[in-house]
């Protein structure tokens, strides 16, 4: 246990707010979780943690027994809060800022001068100086002298987050400079990385563009994959030997783009600037199609989809993970339901979703296809001898390239690549 650095609450205990709550309280600050969900309160204070990550529940067990971490409903007075609620897009596509002010209003009650208030929550630029400063100075405030108010994003990938949270680089963005250097102390406590600074804006766009960034690349990786079916060229290859030119790397092709935060973000920055952001936009537009991709090659593999049984391997939206938010394979299934297709879904990960076969040979009885969709460990051996036996017609789609054609066509399986060969 680190000596006593003070008194933290972190509002919102979900994927980002829980592991940084723990990490806090493991590096001697007495932190208060506070969620509103009472399930995951409840779940929580006897050490339940509802988010699969690797290290997590025993830290969480660890941080209980420590002391130092308590979980409520309710902020109380402190020295600094960490906002981490979500921001989610509305129906129109427009980032939803509701619950950071919420929060924002929940500690109101709570504040006292020297307080430090940090967002984490992914915002529109100029969130924190616009929504958030204007309600602290309603309550009386003085920023930069009363309170010290910054942004702070976070980047760490899913299924990793712990590990990243401690060894990846971090942007502090203060309301002014005595903030910047106020909320930096604070994150030294874990954050074995450089912390760099800068203000709010900056901060809250930097987070944007690292997401836009990705998408972008995910995109034009996509967009070949649909070029080089029309010209006979595997994207795979192409994409391996360009990776070897110093400067270049291009992401991978996919069935789609999931997740909360790639598939998301650029949406703030398209609402902010719709002119100017056309780029991202595209890039957008290009990742969402590919669901639809799918089903177009689907049905040139099988033909009329309407009483054939598709069986998809995979439907988190990456591999080895428990996470179906925004999954491009969820969207596939919705668009198969569409045709009159009959499925069947193999995924350890998930216990609870239509069509779940814990048995891939049972799935794929009488099945005319096998949709590799994701990548999770517990396909890359098929067992394609018995499969052969049990299906309608021997035939696998390969939406993320784990197989190698040769090892498929050995058991006298037709092999469909995403980025292949255009389908007849
Ligand atoms: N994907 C591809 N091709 C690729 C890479 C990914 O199709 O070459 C797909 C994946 O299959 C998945 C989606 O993109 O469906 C996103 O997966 P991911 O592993 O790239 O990223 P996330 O969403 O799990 O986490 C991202 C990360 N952002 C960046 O890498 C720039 C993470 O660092 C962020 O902290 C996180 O978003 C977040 O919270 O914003």
């Amino acid at each position: 246990m680190g000596k006593d650095q003070g008194t933290i609450n972190v509002i919102g205990l979900g994927y980002i707010g829980l592991p940084t709550a723990l990490l806090f309280a493991s590096h001697g600050y007495k932190v208060r979780g506070v969620e509103i969900k009472e399930a995951i309160v409840n779940d929580l204070r006897g050490g339940k943690v509802h988010i699969d990550e690797p290290e997590i529940g025993q830290l969480m067990k660890s941080t209980l027994a420590s002391g130092n971490l308590e979980i409520e409903k309710h902020c109380m007075q402190a020295d600094i809060f960490i906002i981490t609620v979500p921001t989610p897009l509305t129906r129109e596509g427009k980032g939803d800022m509701s619950q950071v002010i919420k929060a924002v209003q929940s500690m109101l009650p709570y504040l006292q001068k020297d307080n430090i208030v940090i967002i984490e929550s992914t915002c529109k630029v100029g969130t924190t100086e616009e929504l958030v400063r204007p309600i602290l100075e309603q309550a009386g405030w003085k920023i930069g002298e009363d309170i010290y108010l910054g942004y702070c994003p976070e980047r760490v990938l899913p299924g990793q987050i712990i590990k990243e949270l401690k060894y990846n680089s971090r942007i502090i963005g203060g309301t002014n400079e005595e903030t910047t250097k106020r909320i930096k102390a604070v994150y030294q406590a874990f954050v074995e990385a450089e912390i760099l600074e800068t203000d709010t804006r900056t901060a809250e766009m930097c987070k944007l563009v690292e997401n836009s960034f990705r998408d972008i690349n995910i995109a034009f990786a996509n967009e070949l994959a649909k070029c080089c079916e029309q010209v006979g060229i595997n994207v795979w290859e192409l994409i391996r030997l360009c990776n070897q030119h110093p400067r270049v790397n291009v992401h991978e092709p996919g069935p789609g783009v999931g997740g909360h935060c790639i598939a998301i973000d650029p949406y703030f920055l398209i609402e902010s600037l719709p002119e100017h952001s056309q780029l991202i936009r595209q890039a957008r537009t290009i990742n969402e199609s590919m669901p639809e991709y799918m089903l177009d090659k689907i049905k040139r593999i099988v033909g009329k989809l309407e009483g054939e049984k598709v069986t998809l391997l995979g439907l988190t939206y990456k591999a080895n993970s428990n996470d179906l938010r925004e999954s491009p394979i969820v969207k596939l299934v919705e668009l198969l339901e569409k045709e009159g297709c009959e499925l069947s879904i193999v995924d350890s990960h998930i216990h609870q979703f239509r069509y779940l076969e814990e048995d891939i040979l049972k799935a794929a009885q009488k099945s005319s296809l096998i949709v590799v969709g994701v990548n999770h460990d517990e396909f890359k051996e098929l067992p394609l001898q018995a499969l052969k036996c049990v299906m309608k017609y021997a035939r696998v789609l390969d939406a993320k390239h784990i197989y190698r054609e040769k090892d498929i066509l050995k058991w006298e399986f037709e092999y469909y690549l995403l980025g292949g060969k255009k389908e007849k």
